[in-house]
């Protein structure tokens, strides 16, 4: 395996990599902006080395135009197939032609492009996101069934632009358009950082002070308004019931602890059904376009029977 840094470089192995029988991966990953993501690309390193895989890895450090010049480089060194999450859903098409000009077949990895050529990719591999949001969002109508109270919601976005963050939203919206109780009275991105989290949560108490519930479209963001609640002198999941999602070891924790209330997992453990799908598509043999993950949803209780199982 070789690693680039930051804008993609151009070093590392052998061009087209097949010389050696092996085939390489060119793969772009978004950046290292949770524990999610840590896993992500953890799952990714291992899976390919255990797969007789040479993957040549780029972080683009949250920036499309990093992932742009990445997926050049690997068109340029002619590997056997390039991967990439996408930051954002937008603005692919003109890179992902110059993939298939080269005949470099492309793999989607956890996060959607908005390209209406779906002939520029092969597969997208990775969870449902609207189902994520859904979930989240019936958990909360049961929550305050039969209650008449009016329930303000405050809402801590991913990356704008990214499709967990647009999919999370529109599934919770739906989901709570159920209960008219249930308002969300403010939203703004925390660009799924934990540090981010902290400090827009900062921003929402001192601007609302009678919030009942937040959504963090991530356990990381989560984190970081809980420690901006507990500085506020409330108690989270108490005073300010939490739902995040992911499912990492630090939110199940949390959870555990009493201080999250309910998590839908979203697995990032990819790496080895992306090493497979990679070798298919290498081989010529079809591959189902949309290949979901299998994810589950956590309370209280049962995170407490999870946590010692959990991986990351
Ligand atoms: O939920 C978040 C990460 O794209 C599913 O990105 C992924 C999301 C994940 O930063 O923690």
């Amino acid at each position: 395996m070789s690693t680039l840094a930051g804008c993609g470089g151009g070093e590392g192995g052998s061009e087209g990599g097949s010389d050696d029988g092996k085939i390489t991966l060119g793969f772009s990953q978004v950046g290292a902006e949770s524990g999610w993501r840590t896993a992500n690309t953890k799952s990714i390193q291992e899976s390919a080395a255990a797969a007789g895989i040479d993957l040549k890895f780029s972080d683009a450090q949250g920036k499309q135009e990093n992932q742009i010049t990445a997926i050049r480089s690997f068109i340029t060194q002619k590997v056997d197939v390039i991967a990439f999450s996408p930051v954002v859903t937008s603005g692919w098409d003109a890179v992902l032609k110059e993939a298939k000009d080269a005949d470099i077949p492309v793999i989607l990895t956890d996060r959607a492009v908005d390209s209406q050529d779906t002939s520029l990719y092969e597969s997208f591999l990775g969870s449902d996101f609207k189902v994520e949001g859904q979930k989240a969002g019936e958990w909360l109508v049961k929550e305050y069934e039969g209650k008449s109270d009016p329930v303000n919601i405050v809402e801590l976005q991913g990356t704008t632009g990214s499709a967990p963050a647009l999919d999370r939203q529109s599934g919770f919206a739906e989901a709570i358009a159920k209960n008219p109780n249930l308002k969300i009275v403010k939203t703004q991105t925390g660009d799924f950082k934990r540090a981010d989290g902290k400090t827009v949560m900062e921003t929402f108490l001192q601007s609302t002070p009678d919030i009942d519930v937040l959504y963090a479209h991530n356990d990381d963001m989560g984190l970081g308004a809980i420690e901006a609640i507990e500085a506020a002198g409330k108690k989270p999941g108490t005073d300010i019931k939490i739902i995040t999602v992911d499912a990492v070891k630090d939110g199940m924790t949390a959870l555990a602890d009493g201080k999250i209330n309910f998590i839908v997992e979203c697995s990032p453990l990819l790496g080895p059904q992306l090493m497979d799908i990679a070798k298919k598509v290498h081989a010529g043999e079809t591959v189902e376009k949309r290949i979901l993950t299998e994810e589950t949803t956590f309370t209280q209780e049962q995170a407490k029977t999870e946590l010692p199982n959990r991986k990351y």
